[in-house]
C-alpha cells in the first residue's frame, strides 16, 4: 500500500531540488502528473529575441502549432516537434515507443518535442506549458530532458452516481482539466439520465437539445485528446427473447442501434454498463453474447471505434458467486474491457485484490474507483488525498476511472491524484500530490483550502463501510483533550493551545474562501457554500467554546452571554448544514452539510454539551433541556451487523433515521430504531418503510431501557405506521422488529420520532 517515503526518494528529492533551485539558480517548476525520467541538465537559457526557427513536421496538429507558436514566438531558437515515426526527422530524438508517450528536450539552441503519436505529442506540449513561463514574461528556458508514458492505458472519470447528473458547463470544464493533467478518459453514465438507460428510456433517441450538447461534449473531448465513451445501461429491462424472429435478439438490436445514433453523433468509444440490477438482466451468458454481438456487428464495422468496455453486475468481489465471472471471462471477446471496483463496492485498490479478479476474468481490469462519489453520503464533502490505491498495479490494469461527487469542480482536487496516480505509479506520492492539486487549483487561496479539505475529507459512518482519513493533524489533540477534560474536567495546557490555534485558522480560512472563491471560483463555490458557512461558523463556534473554558470566575450574567453567544454559532453551523439541498430530490438524505463530520463538529458539539452542563447547573441548578442537543447524541440501534453504521440526522423535533439507498432484507427479530438520550422522552413515533407486508409481518415496539420491549399500537397504512406516545410513558428506545418468521423486505424511506424541544 502507501509506504513511507524512501531513503531512495528523499536522496532523489533533494538531488533535483539541489540542482534546479540552489546550484543553478533555477526554479523550475514540477510537472504534473509526474513524468517517468526527468534529467536537469543544470543550465538555464534566455533566448534572445530573434527570429524562431521551426522545423515542425507537417502532420502536425494545427492546435499545438498555434500553441508553441504562443511560447516561442520571437526568440532566436529552433523548435522542432513532430511524431518520431511519421517524422523521419532524425534530428528528433526518438520518443518512447509506448503509447501516448513523448520525449522533450529544452536547451539553450533548441526545443525538442517528440511524440510517439498524437497524443503523445500533446502532452509533450502539456508539460512544456508548465515548464516554460507563460508569455509575455521574460522567457527563461531550464536545461531539461524528460521521457515519459503513462503506466494506464485509459485513466480519467465515470460519471456514474446517483442523483443529480453533472450539467454541460460542468462536463466541458472537467474535458479541459482532464486534458491538462493527461488524464483521456471520460465515461458518461450518470444514473439520473433516462436515456443512458438506468432510470428507463435507454432504447429512445436523445432530445434534441441533449444530442446537441452531446456532441459539443464529443468535439472538445477530442480537442483535449479524452475518450469521451457513451455508457448504455440496459440491464433493468432488457430481454433476451427474438420477437420479431429474424435470429436475433431484439435488445441487442435495440442497443447497435441507439450505439449507431450516438455515432451519428461523434461518439466513438462505447460502454454497456450491467450493474446494481436484478432479475433476466443478470444473466452472464447473454451480456458475454450482447457485447460479443456488438464488438461484431458494430465496433468492427467501424474502422475508428475504440474497443467495448462492460460493467459486469457482480462488479466487486464481495458480491460475486457462482460462475459468473468465469463466464464471462471466457466467453466475452478478449479485447472487451471489464470493469471491477475492488473487494467491495467503495473498496482501496490493492495488488491482492487485482490479482484475484484478473485470474477470473482473464484480462487486466479496469478499475472503476467509487471515490470520491459521495452519493451513499450527500452531506459529506470528500475533499481527502488519493491513497490505497497500490504501486504494485503497476501494468496490470487496462484502465482507472474513477467516480466523482455530484460537485464536479470540488471532485478535481481527487481527481488530480488519480491523474498523478495512474500515469506514474512509482513515483506517485499522496501528500505531495494532494497538497501541489489544490495550489495549482486555487493558487490564490491556496492555504485555506488546504485548511478546508484536510478537515472535509471522510464519509463518516456509511453501508459501504468505506472511510477516508480527517483533520489528521488535530486528532490526537483532541482525542487527548477530551479524554483528561471529561474524566477529570482539566486538560494540557499546551493541547489546549493546538486546539485553539487550529480553530481560528478554520475560522479564518473559512472567512477567507467565503470572500475570494465567488468571484476566483464561482462554481465551486455554488457546489461547497453551505459547506464554507457552516465551517466558518464551526471554526467561532469552536473558538468561543475553548475561550470560555478559561473563564471560571466570572458573574452568572457573563455565563449566560457567553452560553447564549456558544449557541448562536452552534445555530448558526445547524442552520447552514440544512440550507444544503438539492433541486427534485426530496429525499432527506439527500439534503444537509456536514463540516468537520469526523472529528472537528463532534469535538465541538461534545464539548458544548458538557460546558453547557456544567454552566447551566451552576446557573440555575437544573439540567438543561433537549434545545442543545445535536444528533451525536442520539443512537441508531440494530441488530443487523451489515447496518452498523446507520446515521440519525436531527431535524427540530424530529430524530430521523437517514434513508439508504438499499432494500434492506430483514431477517426474524431484525429491528432498526433510535434510542434517545437519558431524561429525554419520545412523543410520537412515524415510520414509512414500503408495503403492507412490513406491517404484517412487524411492529414498532417502544422501551424504557432497551430490554423490555412493548408493542405500540399504530395506526398502519401501505407500510407507513405511526403513533402518539405518552411521555409519560417514559420511552427512550423505538424499533421496528420482524416479529414473523419471513424475510421482510424494507425501504427505509422514514423512520423517525418526535421529542420535546425545550
Ligand atoms: F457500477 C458499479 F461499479 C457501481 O459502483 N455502481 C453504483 C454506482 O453508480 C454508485 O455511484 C456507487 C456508490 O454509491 O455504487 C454503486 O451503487 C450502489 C451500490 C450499492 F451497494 C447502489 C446500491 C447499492 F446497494
Amino acid at each position: 500500500m502507501n509506504h513511507p517515503v524512501t531513503i531512495k526518494q528523499l536522496l532523489i528529492f533533494s538531488v533535483s531540488f539541489l540542482f534546479s533551485a540552489s546550484i543553478f539558480g533555477q526554479n523550475i517548476p514540477d510537472v504534473f502528473p509526474t513524468p517517468q525520467k526527468t534529467s536537469y541538465t543544470g543550465n538555464q537559457f534566455a533566448p534572445e529575441k530573434g527570429k524562431t526557427t521551426w522545423k515542425l513536421s507537417s502532420n502536425i496538429d494545427p492546435d499545438i502549432t498555434k500553441e508553441l507558436q504562443g511560447l516561442f514566438k520571437n526568440l532566436n531558437i529552433t523548435i522542432i516537434a513532430g511524431i518520431w515515426e511519421e517524422s523521419k526527422n532524425h534530428t528528433i530524438k526518438s520518443a518512447p515507443s509506448k503509447p501516448e508517450g513523448y520525449y522533450l528536450k529544452l536547451s539553450g539552441d533548441s526545443v525538442v518535442l517528440s511524440g510517439h503519436d498524437y497524443d503523445g505529442l500533446y502532452y509533450a506540449l502539456q508539460t512544456i506549458k508548465q515548464i516554460v513561463p507563460e508569455e509575455n514574461q521574460p522567457l527563461q528556458i531550464p536545461g531539461i530532458e524528460i521521457t515519459d508514458w503513462p503506466d494506464v492505458p485509459f485513466r480519467g472519470s465515470v460519471e456514474g452516481f446517483y442523483g443529480e447528473p453533472w450539467s454541460h458547463k460542468d462536463r466541458l470544464s472537467q474535458l479541459e482539466f482532464y486534458g491538462k493533467h493527461k488524464l483521456n478518459t471520460y465515461i458518461y453514465g450518470p444514473k439520473d439520465d433516462p436515456f443512458h438507460g438506468f432510470s428507463d428510456q435507454w432504447r429512445e433517441p436523445y432530445p434534441e437539445e441533449k444530442a446537441r450538447e452531446i456532441e459539443e461534449l464529443v468535439k472538445v473531448a477530442g480537442k483535449n485528446h479524452v475518450n469521451y465513451v457513451w455508457a448504455v445501461h440496459p440491464g433493468r429491462d432488457i430481454h433476451w427473447t427474438d420477437n420479431d424472429e429474424d435470429g436475433t435478439i431484439d435488445d441487442f438490436e435495440a442497443c447497435r442501434k441507439k450505439f449507431e445514433l450516438m455515432y451519428d453523433m461523434g461518439v466513438r468509444s462505447f460502454a454497456v454498463f450491467f450493474d446494481d440490477i436484478s432479475g433476466e438482466g443478470t444473466n452472464a451468458k447473454m451480456q458475454a453474447k450482447m457485447l460479443n454481438y456488438l464488438n461484431q456487428e458494430f465496433v468492427s464495422q467501424k474502422q475508428d471505434v475504440t474497443p467495448l468496455i462492460m460493467c459486469p453486475t457482480q462488479y466487486n468481489r464481495a458480491w460475486s458467486s457462482g460462475d459468473y465471472l468465469q463466464i464471462l471471462g471466457s466467453e466475452l471477446d478478449q479485447d472487451i474491457r471489464i470493469m471491477w471496483t475492488g473487494n467491495s463496492v467503495c473498496a482501496d485498490i490493492t495488488k491482492e485484490s487485482v490479482d484475484w479478479i484478473t485470474e477470473r476474468i482473464q484480462r487486466k481490469p479496469f478499475i472503476w474507483w467509487n471515490w470520491p462519489v459521495s452519493d451513499y453520503v450527500r452531506t459529506r464533502l470528500l475533499l481527502g488525498r488519493v491513497y490505497g490505491l497500490d504501486k504494485g498495479n503497476q501494468g496490470s490494469l487496462s484502465g482507472f476511472t474513477s467516480n466523482p461527487m455530484d460537485k464536479p469542480e470540488a471532485s478535481k482536487i481527487g481527481l488530480f491524484g488519480v491523474a498523478d496516480y495512474t500515469w506514474n505509479m512509482k513515483d506517485f506520492n499522496s501528500e505531495v500530490t494532494w497538497k501541489e492539486g489544490i495550489e495549482r487549483l486555487f493558487p490564490e487561496s491556496s492555504e485555506a483550502m488546504i485548511t478546508f479539505a484536510m478537515h472535509n475529507s471522510d464519509q463518516g459512518p456509511n453501508t459501504h463501510n468505506y472511510r477516508r482519513e480527517e483533520s489528521e493533524n488535530i486528532r490526537p489533540f483532541i482525542e487527548e483533550f477530551m479524554h483528561s477534560y471529561a474524566e477529570d474536567g482539566v486538560f494540557q495546557p499546551n493541547t489546549y493551545r493546538k486546539i485553539t490555534t487550529e480553530f481560528q485558522k478554520i475560522k479564518e480560512a473559512g472567512a477567507t474562501l467565503r470572500k475570494e472563491l465567488p468571484n476566483s471560483h464561482p462554481a465551486f463555490f455554488e457546489e461547497t457554500k453551505y459547506w464554507i458557512y457552516s465551517f466558518e461558523s464551526l471554526g467561532e463556534a469552536g473558538t468561543t467554546l475553548l475561550n470560555n473554558l478559561r473563564t471560571t470566575n466570572e458573574s452568572s450574567k457573563t455565563r449566560i452571554a457567553e452560553l447564549n453567544k456558544m449557541l448562536g454559532q452552534f445555530r448558526q453551523m445547524d442552520t447552514y448544514s440544512k440550507l444544503q439541498k438539492k433541486a427534485g430530490e426530496p429525499d432527506p438524505w439527500a439534503q444537509g452539510c456536514v463540516t468537520g463530520g469526523t472529528v472537528l463538529t463532534p469535538f465541538v458539539q461534545n464539548l458544548f454539551q458538557l460546558r453547557a452542563s456544567e454552566i447551566h447547573t451552576i446557573i440555575t441548578g437544573e439540567k438543561p433541556g433537549t434545545k442543545g442537543l445535536s444528533e451525536a447524541f442520539f443512537k441508531p440501534i440494530t441488530n443487523m451487523t451489515s447496518l452498523t453504521n446507520l446515521q440519525l440526522t436531527r431535524d427540530g423535533k424530529y430524530i430521523k433515521i437517514n434513508p439508504i439507498l438499499e432494500i434492506l432484507k430483514l431477517n426474524p427479530g431484525d429491528f432498526i430504531g433510535i434510542e434517545l438520550p437519558e431524561g429525554i422522552f419520545a412523543n410520537y413515533v412515524h415510520a414509512i418503510l414500503g408495503n403492507n407486508e412490513v406491517s404484517e409481518y412487524g411492529e414498532i415496539q417502544g422501551s424504557k431501557n432497551g430490554t423490555d420491549w412493548k408493542k405500540i399500537d399504530t395506526r398502519n397504512n401501505e407500510g407507513t405506521m405511526q403513533a402518539r406516545l405518552d411521555e409519560e410513558d417514559k420511552i427512550r428506545f423505538v424499533r421496528y422488529i420482524n416479529i414473523s418468521d419471513k424475510t421482510v423486505a424494507l425501504k427505509t424511506d422514514l423512520f423517525k420520532v418526535d421529542i420535546p424541544e425545550n
